[in-house]
């Protein structure tokens, strides 16, 4: 695999497009405001973001937020949104359009974009446009870790620790073990969580790895059963008493890092990007896999 892969050209801008993101957010624009009761949709990778962004704006206490894969979204008017948040890299994701039809002239709606000339534009009362962000990898990096960077901006977070990190984690050593690792389960807690479900979906989608990501304190729960010697269990954000010496235990390889969770996922970007080129794959053509999930299925009523 070349060195020039999109995926690695792409990742390897976050710190720059982060720092774009983060004063775009900081400017204000339709995001929503303190306690708005707000729900947040997109699949794949942006789900992800969703998640992540739930958790940190609820705990930062500015109102209600709901996170849906676009397909699992409860928007009824019994839960009483005042706005919907979409994201989505493409703009042409099936799911995060019906969801926008559905709700049009309904709830408003904001939607986070990278390509703003697609059919999510029409249909959304208000975008973020980060073209700056969009990409040419199948797989997201930089799109997602960008439009996360905007919303913690938005929240009032200085995210100039999370810019300095990323610059770390890009030149940081990949361990050998990361890269022969037969299997890896992500854990985190909080807006964390959200970051573990995206660093599996990124191994899985980069170099076809088998990955699994749970809540940190669900892990003992059961799913510790798959640590063993030769695995990686991969944990964002502040540990739980006890977890990292309950891992030792099973012979696991145990990772935690101190820089922003969200830098330590660049990290776990370029780990993907490595076991891609040790197994032969190329990470921009990735089986299965489309830029934008675009199905033939019928328009809400
Ligand atoms: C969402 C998404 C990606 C995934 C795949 C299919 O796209 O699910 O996360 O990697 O490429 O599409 P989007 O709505 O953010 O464009």
């Amino acid at each position: 695999m070349s060195e020039t892969s999109y995926m690695e050209q792409e990742l390897r801008s976050q710190p720059e497009t982060w720092q774009e993101a983060a004063r775009i957010g900081a400017a204000g624009g339709p995001l929503p405001e303190p306690g708005q009761r707000v729900a947040v949709v997109g699949c794949g990778t942006s789900w992800f973001m969703a998640q992540s962004y739930a958790a940190l704006r609820e705990s930062a206490g500015a109102g209600v937020t709901d996170p849906f894969a676009a397909s699992e979204a409860f928007l009824g008017s019994a839960r009483g949104y005042d706005a919907v948040v979409a994201i989505t890299r493409s703009g042409t994701t099936t799911e995060v359009l019906r969801i926008l039809e559905a709700v049009k002239g309904r709830i408003p709606t904001v939607t986070i974009i990278g390509d703003p000339g697609t059919p999510a534009t029409d249909l959304s009362d208000a975008t973020v446009a980060l073209p700056f962000a969009d990409e040419r990898s199948v797989v997201q990096t930089r799109f997602a870790t960008t439009a996360l960077t905007l919303l913690r901006a938005h929240l009032g977070e200085d995210v100039s620790t999370a810019v300095h990190d990323a610059r770390e984690a890009l030149a940081a050593p990949i361990a050998p073990e990361w890269v022969d690792a037969e299997q890896f389960s992500f854990l985190g807690t909080g807006w964390t969580f959200g970051l573990a479900n995206e660093a599996a979906l990124k191994m899985r989608e980069a170099s076809q790895s088998w990955t699994e990501s749970y809540p940190a304190m669900e892990y003992r729960h059961g799913p510790i059963a798959i640590a063993a010697p030769g695995r990686v269990t991969w944990l964002f954000g502040e540990a739980p008493e006890g977890l990292e010496a309950d891992v030792a235990r099973t012979g696991a390889h145990f990772v935690r890092h101190d820089r922003d969770p969200l830098a330590d996922l660049v990290l776990v970007q370029r780990v993907a990007l490595e076991r891609a080129r040790a197994r032969g794959l190329n990470p921009d053509s990735p089986r299965s896999l489309t830029r934008s999930v675009m199905l033939e299925i019928p328009a809400a009523r």
